[in-house]
């Protein structure tokens, strides 16, 4: 029997203009430009992210496996009986499979709600795990994060059992060292209360080398995803981007901690049209931002958390000290 899937997006006004042409078009015209990093997450970029996750040189995957095979049973352990566990991303669960089974076999009683941006994705996500799961409940939750936060609200005010949030694959790298602190913020204050607990995966200020590596793939995998961005935008955009005038690249700041992935002008592009003023021309080797992928040492865990009203608990890290497991309390 099919798992169930509910729809929480939010309802959007017809009557308005497409909000992600609006986001688009304000990303372009600011200084330095940008995207929004959210059009690389259309079906065909979830699919190429996937495969990113299972390539050698994308690390971080690879290091949060093996953290969750080696310590799940004591993540399960660490984790309230009766609580209601809510993964933001859930993706195609191959790592959440590891807690969830880890649950089961403790035979602690879990409601687990996957939530994801594609409801077909999520489908086969939670279809995929084991049928005969007794103690773990499982059931899709399809929209964005600022949904689940919603969502998370309404599910705190009517029940007082524990709630745990699950944040893996060093997403909150996405966002600026600032906007971070203020995601998690924002769920702390409207979500969750003294008790709910937060798991966190991050990725370290690793090598240079490898952190660049892991962005730009031989495979040519990665500028793939990045560049159907485009295809996304144009969908909003009337086709405004000719695919032949840009080019991916990769850059890591080690001062700062974090990688950017850009989308390069290969010759004068001449946006004029649709963007209304200078800030439409791109002559050749302009630069829009779409990406940052943002690196924590754990002493810049620690005190993002600690802006944040989360109080660490447990840490666990893979063999070659590259990621963290962050398990901590509200
Ligand atoms: C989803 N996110 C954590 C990935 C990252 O590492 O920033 C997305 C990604 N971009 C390029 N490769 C992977």
């Amino acid at each position: 029997e099919a798992r169930r899937i509910i729809d929480i997006r939010s309802k959007k006004d017809a009557s308005t203009e497409d909000p992600v042409r609006k986001d688009i078009l304000d990303g372009l015209r600011s200084s330095p430009p940008t995207l929004p990093t959210y059009i690389l997450y259309d079906a065909q970029g979830l699919q190429l992210f996937d495969a990113i996750t299972r390539l050698e040189c994308y690390y971080p995957t690879a290091s949060e496996i093996s953290i969750l095979t080696q310590h799940a049973k004591d993540l399960a352990a660490s984790l309230p009986d009766n609580s209601t566990v809510v993964e933001l991303g859930c993706g195609s669960l191959v790592k959440t499979r590891l807690l969830l089974y880890a649950l089961e076999r403790l035979r602690k009683k879990t409601s687990y709600y996957a939530l994801d941006l594609s409801s077909s994705e999520l489908k086969k996500a939670i279809n995929g795990l084991d049928s005969g799961l007794k103690y773990v409940s499982v059931i899709g939750l399809h929209g964005t994060y600022d949904d689940g936060r919603k969502w998370l609200a309404r599910a705190r005010s009517k029940s007082s059992g524990p709630l745990v949030v699950l944040w893996l694959g060093s997403s909150i790298g996405n966002l600026s060292r600032d906007d971070a602190a203020s995601f998690l913020s924002q769920f702390v204050k409207e979500s969750l209360v003294a008790g709910d607990m937060f798991v966190i995966g991050i990725d370290r200020r690793n090598d240079p080398d490898i952190v660049w590596k892991a962005y730009n793939d031989d495979l040519g995998i990665t500028r793939k995803f990045i560049l159907n961005g485009l295809n996304h935008a144009n969908r909003h955009l009337d086709q405004v981007f000719r695919l032949e005038d840009w080019e991916y690249e990769g850059v890591y700041y080690k001062r700062g901690g974090y990688h950017e992935a850009f989308y390069i002008a290969q010759r004068d592009v001449d946006m004029r049209g649709i963007v209304e003023n200078e800030s439409g021309h791109f002559p050749a080797g302009a630069r829009i931002r779409v990406e940052q992928s943002w690196k924590y040492s754990p002493r810049e865990a620690a005190i993002l958390f600690d802006r944040c009203g989360l109080f660490p608990v447990q840490r666990w890290t893979d063999a070659a000290g590259m990621y963290d497991l962050h398990l901590l309390h509200v």
